[in-house]
């Protein structure tokens, strides 16, 4: 018997279907942020990465072009297994010579990404870059500065009628998320104000209709950045609220959050009331550092969430964290697996069993199940599903440390 054979042996005498299991991970797709690769730098060649978030490292062999980022994603994805998708910021635009401001980007600056993304059949995703930039400064879609508010008004618009164009060229639904870095380092006397603004920005974007077939649009909350310590405009309250009025989808970043507040647990209490969200998996560490995402209990609890209630439809997995202390292809392919394993642990999960023990109040048995699943075979079955798509195992690594040394390397 082969130790796969073994493994499902061992699932299936507890009421688990191995192959079903795997044959829905294939099915969910993990959008894979293109910002890991280059410590969001993107291609405009301009400013330093403002808003209040932080790449920390310098560790050698960053893409410096687009060429340089899509063949570092390219090899990223030949180490990842399941459905891909990738999410690309609006300042990784490639416009030629022609310089134009974010706020009149058109689908043209794009069209390299797009017939990349065609030719290995994925979905793009989308942002409004709302960071690094001169207008930036103080505040976009909330400023006090009716410019500034119009600039990032268009922005947002335009990057919504991009989205569309992924969507349809595509054929695959794109999904927009917007987030500004808006807030104040220290306690503001108007907290009203700034969300008033915010909101009246929100709907002028929102009206133009871009039809839902193409694009999805996503608003991202946050608790606090660095210099925004004390405010941010787009909370969770406000954020949560206008999903629900405008019918949109809540973004929900696994590190934007009191550190002792899981998102996890948010899933089930957003979906009774949105029909779809967005999820950025990080990892925080005592701060929104942007970690690289590890197999940790809040991870695991996310993926099992979206199983246990079957929202694999409802819920657009997203990755966000940028590394830069460490190889970038690995920092990707770290965290992309491990939430395709986390999925995974929770497809295996034997769920009609641990409900049971809930259901008769036997919290001990339900406790004891979950803690005996933590040591079941699992990584043949792991093994055995990277074969099947045709990605490697434990070796993905010797395979980054070659790409290091012919490629990365050489990049000075
Ligand atoms: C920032 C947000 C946002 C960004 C990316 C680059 O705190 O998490 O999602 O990380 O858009
Ligand atoms: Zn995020």
């Amino acid at each position: 018997m082969s130790s796969f054979d073994y493994a499902k042996s061992v699932y299936s005498s507890i009421g688990v279907d191995v192959e079903k299991a795997m044959s829905r991970l294939k099915e969910i797709p993990v959008s894979l942020h293109c910002w890991q690769g280059d410590d969001v730098s993107g291609f405009e060649n301009s400013s330093e990465l403002s808003g209040g978030i932080a790449v920390t490292g310098n560790y050698p062999g960053r893409a410096r072009t687009p060429q340089e980022l899509r063949s570092d994603l390219d090899f990223a994805l030949s180490l990842i297994p399941g459905t891909k998708r990738v999410n690309i910021h609006a300042l990784y635009a490639e416009c030629g010579n022609k310089k134009l401001d974010r706020n009149e980007l058109t689908v043209d600056c794009f069209t390299n990404w797009i017939d990349w993304a065609a030719q290995k059949d994925i979905a793009l995703d989308f942002n409004p870059s709302s960071f690094s930039h001169p207008l930036a400064d103080n505040g976009t879609l909330s400023s006090a500065d009716p410019a500034v508010r119009k600039f990032w008004i268009e922005h947002a618009i335009a990057c919504r009628k991009i989205a569309g164009e992924f969507g349809k060229r595509l054929g695959k639904t794109c999904v927009t998320n917007h987030w500004i870095p808006d807030g104040s380092k220290d306690t503001p006397f108007d907290r009203l104000a700034p969300r008033e603004r915010l909101m009246e920005s929100l709907d002028e974007i929102f009206s133009v209709e871009i039809d839902k077939k193409y694009n999805l649009d996503a608003v991202e909350c946050k608790l606090f950045g660095i210099g925004a310590e004390s405010y941010t405009a787009g909370s969770h309250e406000f954020y949560m609220g206008y999903a629900m009025k405008k019918g949109l989808l809540l973004c929900l970043d696994a590190g934007h959050f009191h550190p002792t507040e899981v998102i996890s647990d948010k899933i089930s209490s957003a979906l009774l009331f949105l029909d779809e969200i967005l999820l950025h998996v990080s990892r925080g560490v005592r701060w929104d550092s942007d970690h690289v995402v590890t197999l940790s209990d809040e991870l695991q609890a996310i993926a099992d969430e979206i199983i246990r209630h079957n929202y694999d439809k409802r819920v657009h997995i997203g990755l966000d964290y940028f590394d830069g202390s460490i190889n970038r292809i690995a920092a990707w392919v770290i965290g992309a697996r491990n939430m395709q394993k986390a999925l995974l642990r929770a497809l295996l999960e034997p769920a009609e069993m641990i409900a049971e023990a809930e259901k008769s109040g036997n919290y001990a048995r339900r406790l004891a199940i979950m803690e005996e699943c933590r040591s079941l075979p699992f990584h043949e079955i792991w093994n055995a599903y990277c074969e099947r798509c045709n990605v490697p195992g434990f070796e993905w690594i010797s395979a980054v440390d070659k790409y290091e040394k012919d490629v990365l390397s050489l990049r000075k």
